[in-house]
């Protein structure tokens, strides 16, 4: 027998909350279908892709009373991409659902990801298996990977696995671009009248799987209450040394939703949003001058410490990184053919040929930036294209380049503080957190839900549950067809089909509410203490959702 720590037994015992929707029975749930869809943008592209899975309507689900016992079937789950907390329920909810539709239905989960599927790895998840997993953090109950399914090969292989199983349905637990491999892959099987359907379920840290039916993305609150807590304890450190100034890196991905919550949840004295960046077009010099300033006037009022936060993808957001970044990734496409790049005797050679290989403006922006900076925009991208901003130290990029501006400062004799740095990066500390019990609930009903759309036959779905901020019996629960969601981008050097990422809106609630409160947060230390995730207590505590949700759902 393992030996558990006094919480891990004490959420295994935990029982997630249902919609009321879906806790009266699976088999007696009804649907309703809405209008027609089409996808966010370039709808003739997506529509001519998914011939056969494109202008679905949207559905949701209500109960009856009449109760119908459907044949059994077996079904299989995949988790994919960046772990985020709750995942683990997502198979709770997707196994009792199932077996309560039929208790000879099974669950087949495969192994490492999307690669599972292709090489036939598996294992059949039992309900022992399952119990020591509930109301658990991370993915490792059958672990996840980043493997991009687009060729013929692969889904030939994964129906071949399906039908070795007899599988003919698929949960992909993922966030943006696994969806794009769950829209596919539906597209792939209808076509090929294979039988399989495929269901996703929104899952990312980040938060940038949104839309108005997904509120938001499982793991985020979880994750954020995690960095909140962190980002806390720092501040009261910062406060009570008064001699640091912390710069502290946040994960996400692209998007700012992350740091813009914890912001919200902490009040940091500077909260940098790579979206208002972008919008602004602020150049890397502009955003230190802004932190400069921070840095001086809070000197200038006795106080050499303070927090900023960086969301994990600003680089990608400064316009002048930005081009360079995207015209980067075409040079990276094409560089295993240049021999003079392959033969390199030295990094810094590298570093050469890539800025004349770049156009002359970007070639200059890559040259201007340190050496670290540089290395680190070379390392590969990830299976689908993306830059791996997690490896990429923004923060200490950051912090030289303001110790230059207050070096020069004090050699003029404009600044005469100290500034001591610290540099922190919170990103895997929150991604295999007991999920909150907001998350807890949540995940188990968009895995019970996952099934329900399965047991009505449809494919090319996305699991939706809504109606967050209320309590979970008013939940309502449905789905989404996937192409709805979905936009044209440019990815190793080609357009693809991918899911579009819900970046932070400056015209939001959330960032007026950032931005309302921050030159009073530079000055004043306003910093809050949430403290430790509570999952158990009374529910001001224990239950409560971001301010992100709040704020977006008012
Ligand atoms: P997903 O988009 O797959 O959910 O991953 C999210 C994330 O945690 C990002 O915030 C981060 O940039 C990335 O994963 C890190 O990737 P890896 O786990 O491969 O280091």
């Amino acid at each position: 027998m393992k030996e558990l720590s006094p919480l891990q037994k004490e959420r295994l015992k935990y029982n997630p909350k249902l919609p009321k929707c879906l806790s009266t029975g699976i088999n007696k749930l009804i649907i309703t279908k809405g209008e027609k869809t089409q996808s966010v943008a370039d709808q003739k592209e997506i529509s001519e892709l998914f011939k056969n899975s494109y202008g679905l309507p949207t559905v949701e689900f209500s109960t009856s009373d009449k109760e119908e016992l459907k044949s059994a079937r077996n079904i299989g789950v995949i988790l994919s991409g960046g772990q985020a907390p709750g995942g683990h329920n997502v198979i709770a909810g997707l196994f009792d659902a199932l077996k309560q539709a039929n208790p000879d239905n099974k669950l087949y989960g495969f192994l490492g990801g999307p690669s599972g599927i292709i090489d036939g790895k598996y294992i059949e998840l039992t309900e022992e298996i399952i119990n020591d997993y509930r109301n658990t953090g991370g993915f490792d109950i059958i672990g996840s990977g980043r493997t991009k399914l687009e060729t013929e090969e692969q889904f030939k292989k994964a129906w071949n696995v399906c039908q070795n199983l007899n599988i003919t349905g698929i949960v992909i637990i993922g966030g943006d671009d696994s969806n794009t491999n769950a829209a596919l892959l539906a597209e792939w099987f209808l076509e090929k009248n294979a039988g399989i359907q495929v269901i996703g379920c929104p899952k990312t840290i980040d938060g940038d799987l949104k839309n108005e039916q997904i509120e938001i993305s499982f793991g985020f609150d979880t994750a954020t209450k995690t960095y909140a807590e962190l980002v806390g304890n720092i501040q009261r450190d910062a406060n009570s040394a008064k001699k640091y100034w912390h710069f502290i890196k946040l994960m996400g991905r692209s998007a700012s939703h992350v740091a813009l919550e914890v912001a919200l949840q902490t009040h940091p004295n500077v909260t940098l949003i790579s979206e208002e960046v972008e919008s602004k077009e602020m150049s890397l010099a502009d955003v230190v001058t802004n932190i400069t300033k921070a840095v001086v006037a809070r000197s200038e009022a006795g106080k050499n410490f303070g927090i900023v936060l960086v969301p994990e993808g600003l680089i990608e957001f400064i316009p002048e990184i930005k081009s360079m970044i995207a015209n980067l990734n075409d040079v990276l496409a094409l560089i295993e053919d240049d021999t003079d790049y392959v033969n390199a005797k030295s990094e810094t050679e590298k570093y050469e040929i890539i800025q004349k290989r770049l156009e002359p403006q970007n070639g200059a922006v890559y040259s201007s930036l340190p050496n670290m900076i540089k290395s680190q925009l070379l390392m590969d991208r990830d299976p689908h294209g993306n830059v791996q901003v997690s490896r990429i130290d923004t923060e200490k990029l950051l912090i030289a380049m303001v110790k230059e501006r207050l070096d020069k400062m004090k050699e003029d004799g404009r600044y005469s503080g100290k500034f001591s740095d610290l540099a922190h990066f919170f990103g895997y500390e929150g991604r295999c957190a007991f999920p909150s019990n907001f998350d807890a609930d949540y995940c188990y009903s968009l895995g019970f839900n996952a099934f329900a759309l399965i047991n009505f036959g449809l494919t090319g779905y996305i699991s939706s549950v809504r109606n967050l901020t209320a309590p979970a019996k008013e939940w309502k629960a449905g789905g989404i067809p996937l192409t709805m969601m979905m936009n044209m981008e440019k990815r190793h050097g080609e357009f693809k089909p991918v899911i579009k990422k819900a970046l932070v809106e400056i015209d939001g609630p959330v960032f007026k509410y950032l931005q309302d409160h921050r030159e009073q947060w530079i000055m004043e230390d306003c910093y809050l203490f949430p403290g430790a995730i509570q999952y158990f207590g009374p529910t001001e505590v224990a239950d409560i959702t971001t301010q992100t949700l709040k704020l977006e759902q008012k």
